[in-house]
């Protein structure tokens, strides 16, 4: 792949790689080798030419005089920050010497662990899979986000899959579900806001009063993890008053009579008494629900990080086919395009599971990261994790529980390797920092979870000082370790090519995107990914779906020591834990902060702007106080995820969250939490 070369001003394609549902399309300005403007395609339609203040500040990201330019060794206690620079072939003769090490005794002592910091499908997993397999390491669930939703929904309908995100704009109402869209799905919120201004009606549900939800006509503040509840009611509701539509329900639904016995038993007044609302408000989104057409759910992950989310998921995808909202191309639910990509992409090309020679190695959750680095070898859980290797994630700041996470990066036998663009709270604990390209460095192809295009991202400037993409990282650790398959050599662009042999590349290079060929309102007449081509509300495998309450809810005996549930969203100027050491961005989220409704804060003399200190069994965290509106009473919200050596006292908010996972997926239960708070 040609880096462009270095004179004038030159555009170039590129595709956003975030973990957001948006996957924008760039146009990317180069003068002089410097990137000097990051823009959104005009021509893409969910673009639409517009990006989110993070991404279009995306170059002071990559030109960042923090970032990591050279490989790095540590010359101070793990965790104290201190490294020494060395050359590539240093760091990479000790990290394949390492690995050879550990896995000539116990393959599996080595432990990948990445998520999403990158989407792109070539710097992502293609090249850093094919070695782990290879070496037979462990292998890493990636769960840390949305696997309980993911589950629930293919459970449901057979795939992930849903509306076009276009159609919303010809909505008569819209549900926002668990769901901060002007935050986290930005390019939705344009079309949403579209279908508004035609005269349709939004609702949002959501525990906290987001900037969302004050721009809907309604919001229900339900309490965090009752989602499952407030869908049973919707139904009891479209049940009792005959807004079922039965032709589809008895075409293309499974286990109706099932599920209809589990709602007449939550009329509006208990799930009113469960989620903490008003049963008149229920009655009254049931009826809109129920007669209004055509009418479209936009759920997202925000809802599924609780003991019980698989099972709100299954309630809530459930709800269009009752309906039949689905007879409509802007009617049905949005809440993962990404099993859309599945005709289109070649994963065991791409990721080679065939390399994994001999018994399948053993599976760790990342979400537990925090209990098995602290592990000993033992014969229910296999060897001690001995080496940890990390790319595109900051597990020290994001993962549940991290008082204990840090403790088992702390440790002094653990061999950790960080690729990393910037020194984060975990690269902080590593042996040897590898320094990673940024997405205006490297070439990569991307599919997307919230539309249903896929993407090609150019390189538009040459890797700033040593700086190596991850693939090539990896290519260059395959040969160290001497695997000599052709496999291993794969250019980024053979991968490109490799991972969506269902895409036209040239296409891909003219255009910058490409969109899928589906119906247009895909289960208009049932066609369901699932064995029966029906939606699915009960299996014989899961039962029927039904509501699960949160672990840590007001009923669980906890409550009575830590009487607040605390959720901890995402805030706008940051993702996840990325951005937080862009000055600009951080300027905007100012500093750490909980926000608390005026009667909680008064119940424990805490005035707005007071350092307060939030507390539970797994730990404390201070903060800010934000007293106001935005929190309703008995939940506060501790928006995320700042990295713990900006808080106040080295912590953010996941040292109070649990390790504790969902009902399906074996996803984390960020919001599914209580704590107790005072002043500090
Ligand atoms: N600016 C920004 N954009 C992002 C991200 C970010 O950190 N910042 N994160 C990205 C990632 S990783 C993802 S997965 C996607 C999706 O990101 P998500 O993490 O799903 O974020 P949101 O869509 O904002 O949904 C969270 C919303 O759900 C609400 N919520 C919390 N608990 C409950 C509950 O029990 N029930 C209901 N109904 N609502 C609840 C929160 O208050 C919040 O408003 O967005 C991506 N986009
Ligand atoms: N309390 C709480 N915790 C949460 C959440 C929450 O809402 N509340 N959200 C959860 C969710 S939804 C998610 S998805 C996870 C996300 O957790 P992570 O996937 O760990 O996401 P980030 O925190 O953005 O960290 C990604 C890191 O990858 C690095 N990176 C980016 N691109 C590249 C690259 O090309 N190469 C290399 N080597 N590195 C790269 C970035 O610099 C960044 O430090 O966090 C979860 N944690
Ligand atoms: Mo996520």
């Amino acid at each position: 792949m040609p880096v462009p070369s270095d004179a004038g001003v030159r555009v170039v394609r590129g595709a956003c790689p975030h973990d957001c549902p948006d996957t924008c399309a760039l146009r990317v300005t180069v003068q002089d080798g410097r990137v000097i403007r990051v823009q959104g395609d005009p021509d893409h339609p969910p673009t639409h030419g517009a990006l989110c203040t993070k991404v279009s500040r995306y170059h002071e990201r990559t030109h960042h005089p923090e970032r990591v330019l050279h490989p790095l060794k540590r010359s101070g206690p793990k965790g104290s920050g201190r490294f020494e620079r060395i050359g590539w072939d240093e760091a990479l003769d000790t990290v394949a010497s390492r690995l050879r090490a550990i896995a000539a005794r116990a393959p599996e002592a080595v432990l990948p662990y990445s998520y999403a910091g990158t989407m792109g499908l070539v710097q992502g997993e293609a090249m850093a899979l094919r070695v782990f397999h290879k070496l037979g390491a462990s292998l890493l669930d990636r769960t840390i986000c949305s696997s309980a939703g993911s589950e629930a929904l293919v459970a449901t309908y057979g795939g992930k899959v849903g509306m076009h995100l276009e159609h919303f704009a010809e909505s008569r109402l819209i549900v926002i579900w668990g769901s901060n869209s002007i935050t986290s799905n930005l390019h939705f919120w344009t079309f949403a806001q579209q279908a508004k201004r035609q005269g349709a009606k939004l609702w949002c549900i959501d525990p906290r009063r987001t900037e969302t939800a004050e721009k809907c006509h309604r919001h229900l503040a339900l309490l965090p993890g009752t989602d499952g509840a407030l869908a049973l009611a919707l139904m009891h509701e479209l049940i009792t008053r005959g807004w079922l539509d039965e032709d589809y329900i008895e075409r293309h639904v499974e286990g109706f009579d099932a599920l209809r016995e589990r709602a007449l038993q939550w009329p509006p007044e208990r799930a009113a008494a469960e989620c903490g609302l008003q049963a008149d408000d229920i009655r009254e989104l049931a009826r809109e629900y129920g007669t209004t057409q055509p009418a479209a759910i936009r759920l997202n992950y925000g809802m599924q990080r609780v003991a019980g989310g698989g099972n709100a998921v299954r309630l809530v995808a459930l709800l269009p086919c009752l309906t039949g909202a689905w007879r409509h191309r802007a009617g049905g639910l949005l809440l993962s395009s990404s099993g859309w990509f599945k005709g289109v992409r070649d994963d065991a090309a791409l990721y080679r599971p065939d390399l994994l020679a001999g018994p399948r190695p053993r599976t760790i959750n990342m979400v537990t990261i925090g209990d098995d680095l602290l592990r000993e070898t033992s014969d229910a859980f296999g060897p001690k994790i001995e080496a940890l290797v990390v790319y595109d994630s900051n597990p020290v700041a994001v993962a549940p529980d991290s008082a204990r996470v840090a403790r088992g990066f702390a440790r002094e036998d653990l061999f950790t390797v960080v690729l990393e663009h910037f020194m984060t709270d975990t690269a902080d604990h590593a042996d040897i920092v590898l320094p990673a390209t940024t997405q205006l460095e490297h070439l990569d192809v991307h599919v997307a979870y919230g539309h249903t295009y896929a993407l090609l991202n150019e390189p538009a400037i040459a890797p700033l000082g040593e700086a190596r993409p991850n693939a090539q990282i990896f290519r260059d650790l395959a040969q160290r370790l001497g695997y000599s398959e052709p496999c291993f050599a794969d250019s980024d662009e053979q991968l490109a090519r490799a991972a969506l042999p269902g895409v036209d590349f040239d296409a891909l290079r003219r255009n910058g995107w490409v969109k899928l060929t589906l119906p247009d309102a895909p289960f208009a007449a049932g066609g369901f990914q699932t064995g029966s081509g029906k939606a699915q509300a009960a299996t014989p495998a899961l039962g029927v779906a039904d509501y699960v309450p949160p672990a840590e809810g007001r009923h669980a005996p906890l409550a009575a020591r830590y009487p607040l549930a605390m959720i901890s969203p995402p805030a706008r100027n940051f993702l996840n834990s990325s951005f937080v050491n862009v000055r600009s961005l951080r300027d905007s989220e100012r500093e750490p902060l909980l926000e608390m409704h005026p009667d909680d804060a008064a119940a424990r003399g805490i005035a707005d702007g007071a350092l307060v200190e939030v507390f539970n069994d797994r730990g404390r965290y201070h903060c800010r106080a934000r007293v106001g509106e935005r929190a309703r009473p008995g939940v506060v919200n501790g928006l995320g995820v700042w990295w713990r050596k900006f808080g106040v006292r080295g912590t953010n908010v996941n040292q109070l969250t649990s390790q504790r996972l969902t009902d399906f997926g074996r996803g984390p239960t960020f919001y599914d939490c209580r704590v107790e708070v005072r002043p500090a």
